[in-house]
């Protein structure tokens, strides 16, 4: 067994019920194989990959608050602080009832190597809770999120721990956060991304995810002497990622014809209209079947299935395995080109080596969502600084930190004879800064 496969083994072993966990662990794991077998002895000695799987700390804990009706209600809270090698954790907090601890340590694993990809000084972290935000109150979520940063203040810290917005928590969410850790640390720092922009927050972080997973959809197209613009554009999704990468794109002369939610899809022949979404979605919290009933000549179906629409590019900027093999089998079929995942590892293993070996370019998360934590980390730049950058620089740091990065993955795949392998580029690009500093900081 080679190495990769012995400490894959062992996580799997080691860490029974969570198979997001395992999924994360083993893509990365695979496509580091031809730079550990390069190195292998030293690796080995050093038990880089068994401390890379295994988080820095894990802290779970009991969220209790009162809806309103009087009830007691008790959630889980985590933060998995999972490796702080090239600084200090950074992460999103996720806020729906899926949540579990093999959701949040496959999203702190992925989150390792997406920003060491940004060539900025963040760590690897994630946490949230299993609370579900729809159809509570403003007063029952700002309940919650003070009893959820009761506790977490005492982890987290401007230079310690600094958690964003993910699945379920955005604006409104990240204020209630930080005027709770404000309250018991008394203490007025960048501890939050996603503020507002009253309060801290960078302008462009409400943009940044999906700007920056078109962004790199870009500059992938120019390096296979191809352009956005015409393009017929698939989103899944209807949130902060998807509404964002949505109007990148359309800026970008593509025309977008669906979006989703959990219980249906959209599909729209004349494209996407934003003012209605953005009404719909960040305005009403409603759901995208009314959108259908706002714009004449698009259709709602309930259910799955975005994929059976016919489309050049497809961005899945949901939720975790929203793409498996039938969807990707349907995506080829139909003659899509390119799949860029604005989620975090939307597409199953199956459907990546599906897509991938039918001459799909495929993108991973952690390359082209990075766009978000990158501009989170321009965020507690500014904070630090006490200072605010306009739009404009935001988003051209923003725009040249993507181009970067497919530079660095398009140039690790290359470097490996596997050009075009975008998995396998990430993962590696991603993987040689935090193993250049695990190795020079000594055991720890
Ligand atoms: P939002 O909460 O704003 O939106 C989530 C969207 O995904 C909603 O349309 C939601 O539909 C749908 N969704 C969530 N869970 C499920 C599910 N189990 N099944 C089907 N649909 C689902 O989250 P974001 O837009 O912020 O996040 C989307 C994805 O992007 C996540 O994978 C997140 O980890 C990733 N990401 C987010 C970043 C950010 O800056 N926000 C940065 C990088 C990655 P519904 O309303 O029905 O639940
Ligand atoms: O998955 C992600 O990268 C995010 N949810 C954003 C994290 C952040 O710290 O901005």
């Amino acid at each position: 067994m080679s190495y990769t496969e012995e400490v894959y083994a062992r996580v799997v072993a080691q860490n029974p019920g969570e198979p997001e966990f395992h999924q994360a662990v083993k893509e990365v794991l695979d496509s580091l194989k031809v730079v550990i077998d390069r190195n292998e002895e030293l690796y080995r000695s050093q038990s880089v990959l068994e401390r890379l799987v295994e988080p820095e700390r894990i802290i779970s804990f009991r969220v209790p608050w009162v809806d309103d009706k009087g009830v007691v209600q008790v959630n889980k809270g985590y933060r998995i602080q999972f490796n702080s090698a090239i600084g200090p954790y950074k992460g999103g907090l996720r806020f729906h009832p899926s949540v579990n601890q093999s959701i949040l340590k496959f999203l702190g694993f992925e989150q390792i190597f997406k920003n060491s990809l940004t060539g900025l000084p963040i760590g690897g972290g994630k946490g949230g809770s299993n609370f579900d935000p729809k159809g509570k109150s403003d007063r029952e979520v700002m309940a919650f999120c003070q009893s959820f940063m009761t506790e977490l203040s005492k982890y987290i810290g401007a230079d310690t721990d600094v958690p964003a917005g993910d699945i379920g928590v955005g604006g409104r969410e990240i204020g209630y956060l930080f005027g709770q850790y404000k309250r018991v640390r008394d203490l007025y720092e960048g501890v939050l991304t996603g503020k507002g922009l009253t309060y801290g927050g960078s302008l462009i972080r409400t943009q940044a995810t999906g700007y920056g997973v078109v962004y790199i959809l870009d500059e992938i197209l120019k390096a296979h002497n191809d352009s956005i613009a015409g393009k017929t554009v698939c989103v899944t999704g209807s949130g902060n990622v998807a509404i964002y990468a949505v109007e990148k794109a359309e800026q970008l002369g593509a025309k977008v014809v669906s979006v989703n939610d959990s219980n249906g899809y959209i599909y729209d022949p004349n494209g996407i209209n934003l003012e209605v979404l953005k009404d719909i979605k960040e305005v009403k919290r409603g759901r995208v079947k009314e959108y259908a009933e706002r714009v004449p000549g698009s259709v709602y179906t309930e259910g799955k299935g975005t994929w059976t629409i016919k489309c050049d590019i497809y961005l899945p900027c949901a939720t975790q395995n929203e793409l498996d093999l039938d969807g990707a089998k349907a995506l080829v079929a139909n003659g899509c080109k390119y799949i860029i995942e604005g989620a975090n590892m939307p597409t199953t293993l199956e459907a990546t080596q599906y897509v991938m070996e039918n001459g799909v370019i495929f993108m991973p998360g952690k390359a082209a969502n990075a766009g978000g934590v990158a501009t989170s980390a321009l965020e507690m730049s500014q904070n630090s600084m006490r200072l605010s950058w306009s739009a404009e620089e935001v988003d051209q740091r923003l725009h040249e930190i993507m181009v970067n990065i497919f530079k660095k993955v398009d140039e690790a795949a290359k470097r490996y004879d596997m050009e075009d392998n975008y998995v396998v580029g990430a993962n590696i690009a991603g993987f040689e800064k935090v193993v250049n500093a695990m190795l020079a900081q000594g055991i720890c």
